[in-house]
């Protein structure tokens, strides 16, 4: 039987559908390889409008791939993982803990979750933390991606829904200004949403390097500014500066439906383009041109990616954009807006059910007495039996095997130790653990690292619910029964509750599940309610908010803003002195992020051959002046360095990166890993790495005896 569902890697969430063959039971006739049991076909969306990226279209091969796991795995007293039953794996998994939780507490265990989590999974695991566990330290992967943006639209609008609007409004843009996102790598059929603003001659990206999306100006179709890495926040108050000293602002907007405008005005005064030039590196005259284009009135869009985001400074960069949003009045106004681009396939869903550590289901917060109260009703237990907040994932991960930190870590949907900043100090962590339990469907790095490895089902398996980037709730559903060993994650959590003795309810059915996480999500922010499968199985769209008996929310913000006085705050922000140390002239800033190929750590898709073949190793991209200065050619094996690490990998020669910065893609293991050399400082309101601007230095490698 054929089924339509969702790509299982981003938050496009692009649509296709699998359809059974009978490869699988072909190849073991003649010996080959097994090829994958199902055909992937792009599937008409208002997302994907048919099409998919390499990603998606090779995305079935790794459900029959040798690589699998297909049975629970136990290391050994001499250090090996070996088989073992289910039972035998949960029995002592339960046992570890229960041992770990007497000892020490309930808060020496932790639990790390993950944005690719379906809404049914994400959910239902931090019920189990909470409940099943008792401890208050659970965090995820979420904290390296939306983080920032979360806290900034938090702040602004009172509610942090990605895009508050749907994708196809943007097709009708004029202008569009894209802060470091590289749609056309990282979400490639976005781009058709790209295509009015580039025939306006509108599209503005601005991005230290000349990527596939930078590209899209090409022919006059917009304009490609390359500021220094991590100086955003500078060239967003320039903007700001220019649409105030020349009267751009949209002033019975800024009046009618925002407050902060004194403040904001103040604190933009000194940010005059000729200092941001000098900064940025953004020539003054861009500034004004690009300040005028947002503010000519017509149809136009602020969106933001990871590359302002994922800073140090990365919820003030988020809020720097929002302000100009605000004083253009764009959010709200038809044919117009700001959004950030949801990064993880259920990076939205899966940051509103309470794997935060300080939130509960439907974006409530787990502080607040009535939030407590409600899920405490909806879960039959009583509110004082909730742990209150827990630790955000850098200071869980900096706690690992520590007196008073967590000794015991259960992974869901986290290759931590390539994807986490400063990532030799990560390492170090899981081996003082006394107890570290990963499931997954791969022997991702993180996984090889386990005590236990319990194997999950893919997504071509399972049902549930995905929320994409633009706040849609979509269904996914199986096409294929699962390998006879792979269990799904909600049995495995109903299992592990079990045998801990929970007396609360760990229902294995999705569907059950999607019913308690309504009524869980009711009246708070993001509320499900008014949501269930059958409404989603009609073909019906489903926005939340979505409350019992009335519509879901395609377009926000028309009216009101979701703080109590419907204004929406421009909050005055400054660079912080400091916030990053300055580099000496023989340092580069080094700028991570993608590629095509690859999704995340690589855990997938580096088990992937055709995506593997493509990019097979990770390649330090730098300008050939510098490459000239440092004696650098292309392709030779280079070493990039700072205090924290060192990574081994060979050189890409390329004028798309600016002199002064190398760029390395985060999806590689061991010494390629990127995350050896970042920081891991956080930003102070939404404890976001910096992943995207730490300083290095780089040198051909002179490997011993090699020929050069
Ligand atoms: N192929 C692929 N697609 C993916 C993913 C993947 O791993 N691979 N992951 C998914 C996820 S979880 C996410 S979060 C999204 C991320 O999607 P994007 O945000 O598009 O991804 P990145 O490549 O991390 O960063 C975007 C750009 O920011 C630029 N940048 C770096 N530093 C700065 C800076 O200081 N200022 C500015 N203006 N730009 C900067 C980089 O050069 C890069 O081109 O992609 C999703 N889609
Ligand atoms: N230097 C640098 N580092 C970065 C970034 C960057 O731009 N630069 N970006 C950051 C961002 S935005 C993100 S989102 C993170 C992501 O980084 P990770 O958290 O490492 O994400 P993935 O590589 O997707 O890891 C997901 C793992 O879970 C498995 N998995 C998939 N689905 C499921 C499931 O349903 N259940 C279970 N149990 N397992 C599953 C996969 O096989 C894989 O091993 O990386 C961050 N790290
Ligand atoms: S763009 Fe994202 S959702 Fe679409 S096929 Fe590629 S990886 Fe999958
Ligand atoms: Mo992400």
């Amino acid at each position: 039987m054929a089924a339509e569902t969702h790509c299982p890697y981003c938050a496009l969430q692009c649509a296709m559908t699998l359809t059974p063959t009978d490869a699988a039971s072909a190849t073991v006739a003649t010996g080959a390889a097994p090829a994958a049991p199902v055909t992937v076909a792009g599937r008409d969306f208002p997302t994907n409008r048919g099409g998919l990226c390499k990603k998606g279209w090779t995305s079935a091969e790794l459900l029959a791939a040798p690589s699998r796991l297909t049975a629970p795995l136990v290391r050994d007293a001499d250090g090996a993982l070996r088989e073992t039953t289910w039972d035998a794996a949960l029995d002592l998994v339960a046992d570890r803990l229960r041992d770990i939780r007497s000892q020490h507490g309930a808060d020496a265990v932790g639990v790390f979750g993950g944005g690719g989590l379906t809404n049914e999974k994400a959910y239902l695991l931090g019920k189990f933390a909470r409940l099943a566990l008792g401890t208050s330290r659970i965090d995820y992967n979420g904290r390296y991606c939306m983080s920032s943006a979360a806290a900034a639209g938090n702040r602004a609008f009172g509610i942090d829904r990605g895009l508050p609007f749907p994708l196809t409004d943007l097709d009708d843009a004029e202008t569009i200004l894209l802060l470091g996102t590289n749609v056309a790598e990282t979400m490639p059929p976005f781009i058709g949403h790209l295509s009015g603003a580039q025939a306006a001659g509108g599209l503005v990206v601005v991005d230290p390097r000349r990527t596939a999306t930078a590209r899209l100006v090409d022919d006059g179709q917009g304009l490609h500014v390359q500021p220094a890495p991590g100086t955003d926040l500078m060239l967003l108050l320039g903007l700001a500066h220019v649409v105030i000293a020349e009267r751009l602002v949209d002033d019975a907007y800024v009046a009618g439906r925002t407050t902060g405008f004194a403040a904001l005005r103040r604190s933009v005064a000194q940010w005059w383009p000729e200092r941001v030039q000098s900064v940025t590196g953004v020539p003054a005259a861009t500034v004004r041109a690009i300040a005028r284009r947002l503010a000519s009135g017509g149809r136009t869009y602020i969106l933001t990616g990871r590359g302002v985001e994922q800073h140090v400074d990365g919820t003030d960069t988020a809020t720097a954009a929002i302000n100009l949003a605000l004083l253009l009045g764009l959010p709200g106004r038809p044919g117009s807006g700001y959004g950030t681009l949801t990064g993880q396939g259920n990076g939205q869903g899966g940051r509103e059910h309470g794997q935060k550590c300080d939130q509960l289901p439907g974006y409530r917060k787990i502080t607040d007495p009535a939030a407590r109260a409600h899920v405490a009703r909806v879960w039959g237990v009583d509110a004082s039996e909730i742990p209150g907040p827990g630790l955000p994932a850098i200071e869980l991960l900096g706690s690992l095997g520590r007196p008073d930190g967590v000794r015991a870590l259960l992974v869901h949907g986290s290759n931590l130790v390539v994807s986490s900043p400063n990532v030799a100090e990560v390492r170090r962590g899981i081996e003082r653990l006394e107890l570290l339990v990963v499931c997954d469907f791969v022997l991702s790095e993180t996984a090889a690292l386990a005590d236990v490895v319990l194997p999950v089902l893919q997504w071509a398996e399972e049902e549930g619910t995905m929320t994409n980037l633009e706040g849609r709730v979509i269904r996914r559903r199986p096409a294929l029964a699962p390998p006879a060993g792979a269990r799904d994650e909600l049995w495995i959590l109903h299992e592990l509750a079990m045998r801990l003795g929970s007396t609360a309810d760990f229902d294995t059915d999705p569907e059950a599940v999607f019913e308690e996480l309504r009524l869980a999500s009711e009246g708070g922010i993001a509320d499900y309610s008014g949501i269930d499968y059958a409404l989603l199985d009609s073909g019906a769209e489903a926005f939340w908010p979505f409350p019992r008996g009335g519509t879901g929310s395609p377009r926000l913000f028309a009216e009101r803003f979701h703080h109590d006085d419907g204004l929406a705050r421009l909050v005055a922000v400054a660079p912080r002195t400091g916030a990053r140390p300055a580099p000496s002239p023989d340092e580069l800033t080094l700028v991570t992020g993608r590629l095509l190929e690859h999704y995340q750590s690589g855990a997938q898709t580096r088990r992937v051959p055709e995506l593997l073949g493509a990019q097979p190793d990770a390649r330090a991209a730098i300008h050939p002046a510098t490459a000239a200065r440092l004696g650098i050619a292309d392709d030779e094996p280079v070493e990039v360095r700072n205090e924290r690490g060192t990574v081994r990998c060979r050189a890409r020669l390329t004028t798309d990166i600016r002199p002064d910065a190398v760029f390395l893609p985060f999806h590689y293991g061991d010494e390629q890993a990127a995350n050896l050399l970042t920081s891991d400082a956080v930003d102070p309101i939404s404890s976001m790495p910096e992943f995207k601007a730490n300083l290095v230095r780089v040198t051909r490698l002179v490997e011993t005896g090699a020929e050069s």
